[in-house]
């Protein structure tokens, strides 16, 4: 069975978590408490990740860390239609720029949002200033391809580049990012909600249930 070591605050255990849910996917979590009890810096989580961070997975048997790496994995060994990660080179190209932006905005606006909601010590104004930066192109892409009739990152359909930058934009507002100025990113925040299977997590609500829209 498929083991995901998870923190349910974790917007990167949440892509998988949510990834896992578009594909139908059974799994186990196996709770690591991020935050306060920090039990990933221990043994038992840093036999698994030297680096000591979540998430990890565990299926039968073959470890792996990084919430970009697993989702491709994911992709690759369960998506039997191949459509979250394309065998297309051009479109794996592009899937592959995208993943490099979500550990940017992993970088950037999840370190403002575990200043701001965790207490961690990062120069917040720097991070929210690089998250702006960021945003502020993904959104110009985004219009660009709505101009197109291209609805996602990478694409004519959604693939794990969205799923991989989807929670920290989502999340944003948390740290402090306040998402009114990027109306491109806002619809397609709506779009993600709205594919089958969607699961939200705290902070990030199923359509229809948001207290105000981000
Ligand atoms: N590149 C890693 C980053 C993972 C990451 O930053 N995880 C956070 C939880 S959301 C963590 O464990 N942080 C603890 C630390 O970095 O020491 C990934 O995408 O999985």
């Amino acid at each position: 069975m498929l083991k995901l070591y998870n923190d349910e605050l974790s917007g990167n255990c949440y892509k998988l978590r949510l990834f896992m849910a578009l594909l139908q996917l059974p799994f186990t979590r196996v709770p690591v408490n991020f935050h306060p009890n920090r039990e990933h810096k221990e043994e038992a989580l840093l036999r698994l990740n030297p680096f000591g961070q979540l998430p990890v997975i565990d299926d039968d048997g073959y470890v792996l860390r990084d919430a970009q790496a697993i989702l491709v994995y994911l992709a690759a060994r369960y998506d039997l239609q191949q459509r979250w990660l394309p065998i297309e080179p051009q479109s794996r190209g592009r899937v592959a720029l995208w993943m490099a932006v979500a550990e940017d905005i992993t970088r950037t606006a999840s370190a403002a949002r575990l200043h701001d909601a965790f207490g961690y010590d990062f120069d917040v104004q720097a991070c929210r200033t690089a998250a702006h930066k960021l945003f502020a192109h993904i959104e110009d892409h985004l219009a660009d391809g709505e101009a197109q009739e291209r609805h996602w990152l990478a694409g004519l359909a959604p693939t794990i580049a969205d799923i991989a930058c989807f929670p920290y934009v989502a999340l944003a507002p948390e740290g402090g990012i306040l998402l009114h100025r990027y109306p491109a990113i806002r619809r397609w925040v709506q779009r993600i909600k709205a594919l089958p299977g969607f699961v939200g997590m705290p902070g990030i609500f199923a359509l229809g249930v948001d207290a105000a829209p981000i």
